[in-house]
């Protein structure tokens, strides 16, 4: 793999690396991205689904899209992108700041990771905010009822109008922020408030590499475009990076 001699220099500096992360990354593990060719929203409107006044006009609909998503999921394994960004932290201090809510990082191996838009694992009473992980949950295609008041159980997942949990956007943005380079791999780039951490991790002087099929909204700000699959060229990075990590001892 062929990569720009800043690109290289910029490796060999860096202590602190970020991967702000989109459905493309889970794409090459059959999971569908949102926008795009294939994306789940040409057959589904976002805002008949993905917002709380459609839960509430329709829950069972909702809950039943969310456990048909649920099964894909269990269904599904990391891939060798998702694989290659939990093996870089034996070289690297890496942060996953990931817009995805499929657990993928996680059952990879990335141990720091932050979930800007919720986890499908994970429920909540709409009620009395009673949370619920998914295994303790008998499996329903009907939106189950809170155990203690009988409320509406919902996915903690962040549908559009929602705020995003502060822990993880504020930690998602420091550490972008602090970062020497911040790749951005398999995103839009279109949805806000998580497309402004690349944009203040450029600002803030980290080094921003873009991974992706095709240029995005960030393109145009990235230092570095990398263009294909994130599953084949993260793991020709991670390949890269051991050669420039022996050369250095
Ligand atoms: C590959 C690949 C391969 C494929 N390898 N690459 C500022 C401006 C305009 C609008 C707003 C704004 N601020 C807020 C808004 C409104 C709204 C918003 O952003 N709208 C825009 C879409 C116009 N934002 C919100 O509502 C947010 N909340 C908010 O702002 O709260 C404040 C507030 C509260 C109350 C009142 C007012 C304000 C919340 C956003 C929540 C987003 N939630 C979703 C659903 C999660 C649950 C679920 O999954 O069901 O999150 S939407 C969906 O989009 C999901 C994703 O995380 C998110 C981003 O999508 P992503 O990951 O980028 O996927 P795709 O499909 O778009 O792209 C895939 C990419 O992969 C493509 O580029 C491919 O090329 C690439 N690719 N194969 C590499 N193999
Ligand atoms: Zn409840």
């Amino acid at each position: 793999m062929q990569l720009k001699k800043e690109f290289i220099e910029r490796l060999q500096k860096a202590k602190k690396i970020v991967f702000f992360t989109g459905a493309g990354i889970s794409a090459e593990s059959g999971i569908s991205t949102f926008r795009g060719v294939d994306g789940i929203w040409n057959k589904m409107k976002p805002e008949e689904l993905a917002n709380f006044d459609a839960f509430m006009r329709n829950p069972d609909l909702v809950w039943e899209w969310y456990q048909h998503r649920r099964e894909i999921v269990h269904n599904c394994q990391p891939n060798p992108g998702h694989n290659a960004i939990a093996a870089l932290e034996q070289y690297y201090d890496v942060t996953v700041v990931t817009q995805n809510i499929d657990n993928l990082h996680r059952r990879a191996g990335s141990t720091k990771i932050f979930e800007l838009h919720g986890n499908i694992e994970r429920n909540f009473c709409v009620n009395c905010h009673t949370f619920y992980n998914s295994p303790d949950l008998e499996i329903t295609y009907t939106a189950p009822k809170c155990k203690k008041c009988g409320g509406l159980v919902r996915p903690d997942v962040v549908w559009f109008g929602e705020m995003l949990p502060q822990d993880q956007y504020s930690g998602g943005e420091k550490t972008a922020a602090w970062s020497d380079i911040c790749f951005v791999v398999g995103t839009s780039a279109v949805v806000f408030p998580a497309a402004y951490i690349p944009m203040q991790a450029k600002h803030n002087g980290s080094y921003v590499v873009e991974i992706n099929i095709e240029p995005t909204e960030l393109s145009r700000s990235a230092d570095y475009s990398i263009f294909g699959k994130s599953g084949e060229i993260l793991p020709q990075l991670l390949e890269e990076i051991k050669k420039i990590k022996e050369q250095q001892l």
